[in-house]
């Protein structure tokens, strides 16, 4: 169990339209009044956007790109031995730009006749039920700022390096993107915040920090896993737990630090069969029924 908007800097707009963005005291980024600024100029027009219109386009600065170019560079060697097969396919299929930070609409048009999928602009958290709920139309909120650069190598918060390095590499593999939608198509179905937080949190055990077994090791497919560069190198040293929804549901941990307890798919079958039929058959009544069997 856990609180997703802890993880954003939550943004708010006064009667006015002046829109700030509020970090916590520990953010890296907290006494950067430049970083602070930079936040704000890139959620504004994300918080002003109404679907149909073009998505914002951010001119990144130099030291932006340089971020990007850092983890890029970080990861690619990271990824290859770390990443399961079907993400490393996505990866080179999609063919992200590895030197600067891509628009949102650029990186939709290469997902587009891969898996469907396309990215909305994220100002910082969407609700819950926005945000999985529009998975199964194909759609994927995206933030669009930068993690501070003093911290490159992990962050709590997603940042447009999460959600493009991580999930749309993932996206760009049809077999993953069908595990999505059929999330989205769960808490679509949802009709209590219970249900809905259920699939949040397998959500978060699966697609953003599950782990496979993969011809004879262990690799990550989850996407907080796949965009940090520390993470990366240390969840093969976490507590491994067979996939278990009930357990994943009803864990309580850390959002801030490094997983301590994951959950393996023995491959990919077991990913696109029972975690996707999972999310297939779940319903309101689906945590109580777990929570009987469990018991
Ligand atoms: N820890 C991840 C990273 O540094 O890229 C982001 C995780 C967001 C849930
Ligand atoms: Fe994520």
């Amino acid at each position: 169990m856990f609180d997703e908007g802890q993880l954003y800097s939550p943004v708010t707009a006064d009667e006015d339209g002046s829109v700030t963005v509020h970090l916590a005291d520990d953010h890296p980024g907290a006494k950067d009044e430049e970083y602070r600024r930079r936040r704000v100029e890139i959620a504004a027009p994300a918080l002003a956007w109404q679907p149909g219109e073009p998505v914002p386009r951010v001119e990144y600065t130099d030291s932006e790109n340089e971020i990007w170019r850092t983890v890029c560079r970080e990861l690619a060697p990271k990824h290859e031995r770390l990443a399961i097969r079907g993400f490393l396919e996505g990866k080179e299929a999609l063919g992200l730009p590895t030197d600067h930070v891509p628009q949102l609409d650029e990186v939709s048009a290469g997902l587009g006749p891969l898996s469907g999928f396309r990215l909305h602009p994220a100002a910082g958290l969407v609700p819950l039920d926005v945000f999985y709920g529009s998975l199964a139309d194909g759609v994927f909120h995206s933030t669009q700022y930068l993690r501070h650069a003093s911290q490159p190598l992990y962050t709590p918060e997603p940042d447009i390096i999460h959600e493009v390095v991580g999930h749309c590499n993932l996206l760009a593999n049809p077999a993953i993107a069908q595990v999505k939608r059929r999330a989205g198509e769960a808490a679509r179905r949802c009709e209590t915040p219970e249900g809905l937080q259920y699939v949040a949190d397998v959500f978060w055990f699966t697609i953003e920090f599950g782990v496979m077994h993969e011809d004879g090791e262990l690799r990550a497919y989850g996407a907080g896993l796949l965009s940090s560069y520390g993470e990366i190198e240390e969840f093969r040293g976490a507590e491994i737990r067979p996939v278990d929804f009930h357990q994943m549901a009803t864990l309580a941990y850390d959002i801030s630090h490094y997983q301590p307890i994951l959950f393996a798919c023995d491959g990919m079958g077991e990913l696109t069969d029972r975690v996707a039929g999972f999310f297939a058959d779940f319903d309101d009544d689906t945590p109580a029924r777990l929570a009987h069997e469990a018991a």
